[in-house]
């Protein structure tokens, strides 16, 4: 199954990628780093994913976060595309803060409408390696190590939320969306590390919301729609949850270009449903 395929190469691939990340921490370090060391960690990490999904059977397209254009990568017609945000929240690595790998299965090329992703999943590298996959209706955690990864069971979206995460600075946000989070600050407790893999995972294990909304500035927010915000969607939908852009699920949406942003939210029903109320439709 080329799905399966697709996973086992991550998986394979992350021991390597976090083996690789000490070293281009000390580097960041020592060279007092700018943009452009971190930029080389998420080449790096893009490179090598790349050269792992040339002649996957039944990949055609690998894009990436990292990459102007589509890459043709097998000589299927009709296989699937992947896209992946090789090293997301890549920032944190300065800092030694969590980030991860995301992973998107489309069965078109992109651009492409949410509906067209077939699986989704994401690598955190935390104080342990895992990958979690949300696939034919079910999401599972797995812990990654080099000699291979071990089924550490279903995930599931706990009931009620608990924690909250939402990025951009607070001048930036609007009224409306403001207004949002003070009401949602009255119940739920603040937890933003700033890598939206690790903020997503804690959603899952303790529930609650995460979030990157359109700034004032920037109307589409920071996330890119292909690479991060409707694969995580479709984790958290699949375990239970909601997600949305603003009005709809982003699993709804229909971009028209490679690299565009949006809105992004994910989380318990009950606080996706508040936002969406909250917020001007
Ligand atoms: P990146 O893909 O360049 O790492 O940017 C995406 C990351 C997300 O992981 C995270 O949610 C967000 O940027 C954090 O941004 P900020 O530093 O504005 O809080
Ligand atoms: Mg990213």
């Amino acid at each position: 199954m080329t799905v399966d395929r697709i996973f086992d190469v991550v998986a394979d691939a992350a021991p390597e990628i976090r083996a690789g990340l000490p070293e281009r921490r000390a580097k960041a370090e020592t060279e007092n780093v700018s943009g452009e060391t971190q930029l080389e960690a998420d080449l790096w990490a893009d490179d090598l994913l790349c050269e792992r999904f040339e002649d996957v059977a039944g990949v055609t397209w690998y894009a990436s976060e990292e990459r102007d254009e589509v890459e043709r990568v097998g000589d299927d017609e009709d296989g699937y595309t992947v896209a992946l945000d090789p090293l997301d929240g890549s920032s944190n690595v300065k800092s030694n803060n969590p980030c991860g790998t995301v992973v998107g299965v489309y069965d078109e090329p992109l651009p492409a409408p949410g509906d067209s992703l077939v699986a989704a999943g994401f690598v955190l590298y935390g104080p342990t390696t895992t990958m979690v996959v949300a696939r034919d209706g079910e999401v599972r955690e797995y812990l990654v190590e080099a000699d291979g990864r071990t089924d550490l069971g279903p995930v599931e979206l706990p009931d009620d939320p608990v924690v909250y995460g939402f990025g951009g600075r607070v001048p930036e946000w609007t009224d409306e969306f403001e207004a949002f989070v003070r009401d949602v600050e009255e119940d739920l407790k603040l937890r933003y590390g700033g890598a939206m893999i690790a903020d997503v995972n804690q959603v899952l294990v303790y529930g609650g919301a995460f979030g990157y909304p359109g700034l004032q500035s920037r109307p589409g927010g920071k996330l890119r729609v292909h690479f991060e915000s409707v694969p995580m969607a479709y984790v958290v939908e699949t375990a239970g949850g909601a997600s949305s852009d603003g009005s709809k699920s982003l699993l709804e949406c229909d971009p028209d270009s490679l690299h565009e942003r949006t809105p992004t939210f994910v989380g318990n029903e009950s606080v996706i449903e508040a936002l969406e109320d909250a917020l001007p439709n």
